[in-house]
């Protein structure tokens, strides 16, 4: 249904596959959405298909866009990432008022979302960076939403919001996450997340597939029935589909027919990059968006496939093929967990620099519908964070402590066997040397300093006393006091 008359509480600009299955969904939801794409063809095809679905108010230029929504305005941008964003930030701080919200439901750099924030405040208006996840489907019928910017547009931007949001146990899948660039920041940090969980779930699947020797339909049920358990999630759930999917035509397992070279937007790789600027190590997350790069590497993998590169003694698969499969899959469960870990220890770090004040248990709760990396497993980590909100680490939680104590050995049993099998596991490998270098008495790290002040005069500290001392290296050897 459409009227003209009629004054939206939301409105959509960017009609294309998110925008418009965004539209959709608020429709459905009891709201009357105004709706504007730049070229009027997909607004009108919107209108055409699913009309009906609920009080669309269509506009065809962007001043009468904006004099259809109800005060104080409120309108979510769809459009592609950059300089379009930009391009229809600036329309819509143009023809809106004082107080009007403009919202950014794209996959913006945080960094963006803070100056575009600066500059629409300053022109009288709020700003507001959501991280929208859960791809079309989840557009359509309930995504995980994480909006920044002020508290002020969450008072009205909320309910609408949790109108259309996925919810759990009664709970919306949408809260305020924090100031300017918080929203789009948790949302980074999700999809570098995501990254490592779905290459700790390939490297799985290799070992499976290459070291026992298993067809990808068996392996679908493996995943099947692993999905049943404590990796029960979106992802494992999604994984047994791809893996039991036949090609339509050859027949051959699907999975065997698809260009081993995996793609990116570059969600991951930002997610990588800040963890280097912040200085936390989200291995895992490096280690995936690699991962992919690797895949990427045309050339280099068919110079080495072709035999220039020495494979060693391989070794074959020694054991019981059941134990085996068990102690992959707790080897999957233990990367994932270091990977969440290692993303929320991220968040920790951005919320501080930035000054967000992020609560982790917020993310663990609206991160169970929705969303991609959407898991049972999440219910745990609200719980872990539920009883200490000052964890100094997901994993040093006693819940997920205790799982250690049972997946460690297996973790250990598949790195050396994947090693020995001449098979990669980048995740499980550096994951595990990660947890090894957390739990480690004493790090190489004194060796490097003392390296850095042989070849620098970098200077040192002492275990045994304060202060930041030197040795002269080139001279008599003798150690100084610099602090
Ligand atoms: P696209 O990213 O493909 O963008 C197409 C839309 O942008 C069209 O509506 C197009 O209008 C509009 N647009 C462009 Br291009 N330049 C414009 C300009 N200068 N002024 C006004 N409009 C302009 O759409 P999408 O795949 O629906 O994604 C929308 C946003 O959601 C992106 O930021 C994306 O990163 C994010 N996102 C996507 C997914 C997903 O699964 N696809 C998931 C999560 C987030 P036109 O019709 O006139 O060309």
């Amino acid at each position: 249904m459409t009227d003209k008359n009629e004054l939206a509480q939301i409105g959509v600009v960017g009609l294309a596959v998110m925008g418009s299955n965004l539209a959709r969904n608020f429709a459905r939801n009891g709201n009357t959405v105004a709706v504007y794409n730049r070229s009027p063809e997909k607004t009108h095809a919107l209108i055409e298909a699913h009309g009906e679905e609920g009080n669309f108010v269509p506009s065809e230029t962007i001043e009468d866009f904006v004099a259809s929504l109800e005060r104080p305005r409120k309108a979510i941008i769809m459009v592609k990432a950059g300089k379009a964003t930009d391009a229809v930030i600036d329309q819509l701080a143009e023809a809106m008022d004082e107080g009007d919200v403009i919202i950014d439901g794209g996959n913006a750099l945080f960094t963006d979302t803070i100056r575009r924030e600066k500059d629409v405040a300053a022109r009288g208006k709020h700003f507001v960076g959501a991280g929208i996840s859960g791809g079309e489907e989840g557009a359509l019928n309930g995504p995980s939403i994480m909006p920044g910017g002020p508290k002020e547009s969450w008072e009205t931007l909320g309910p609408i919001l949790e109108s259309i949001a996925a919810n759990v146990d009664g709970t919306p899948c949408v809260t305020h996450i924090g100031p300017d660039g918080a929203g789009h920041f948790v949302k980074m940090v999700h999809n570098g997340i995501e990254y490592a969980d779905m290459q700790v779930i390939g490297e799985a699947y290799q070992l499976l597939r290459y070291g026992a020797g298993m067809e990808p339909a068996e392996i679908a049920e493996v995943f099947r029935e692993w999905n049943s358990g404590d990796l029960d999630s979106y992802l494992i759930e999604i994984t047994a589909e791809v893996l039991a999917q036949k090609d339509p035509e050859t027949g051959a397992p699907l999975v065997d027919v698809i260009v081993d070279a995996a793609g990116q937007k570059g969600t991951g790789r930002w997610t990588a990059i800040n963890g280097l600027e912040l200085g936390v190590p989200i291995t895992g997350i490096a280690e995936s968006v690699f991962a992919r790069a690797l895949s990427s590497s045309t050339a280099q993998r068919r110079a080495a496939q072709e035999g220039q590169l020495p494979a060693g003694t391989i070794k074959e698969l020694d054991v019981d093929k059941a134990a085996f499969i068990e102690d992959v899959r707790r080897a999957l469960y233990a990367a994932k967990l270091i990977a969440y870990s290692q993303g929320f220890d991220e968040i920790k770090a951005g919320s501080e620099e930035f000054g967000w004040d992020v609560d982790p248990r917020d993310l663990a709760t609206i991160w169970r519908g929705g969303c991609i990396i959407r898991a049972k497993f999440l219910d745990r980590i609200r719980a872990a964070y539920d009883k200490n909100a000052d964890l100094p680490a997901l994993i040093l939680d006693p819940y997920f402590k205790g799982e250690l104590e049972d997946l460690i050995d297996p973790w250990r049993r598949v790195v050396v066997a994947a090693t020995q099998l001449g098979l990669p596991a980048p995740v499980f490998a550096s994951s595990l040397s990660y947890y090894d270098s957390l739990r480690a008495e004493r790090l190489p790290a004194a060796l490097i300093q003392g390296q850095r002040d042989f070849f620098g005069a970098h200077t040192f500290k002492r275990t045994d006393k304060p202060g930041v001392f030197h040795i002269e290296w080139s001279g008599d050897r003798s150690l100084t006091q610099t602090d």
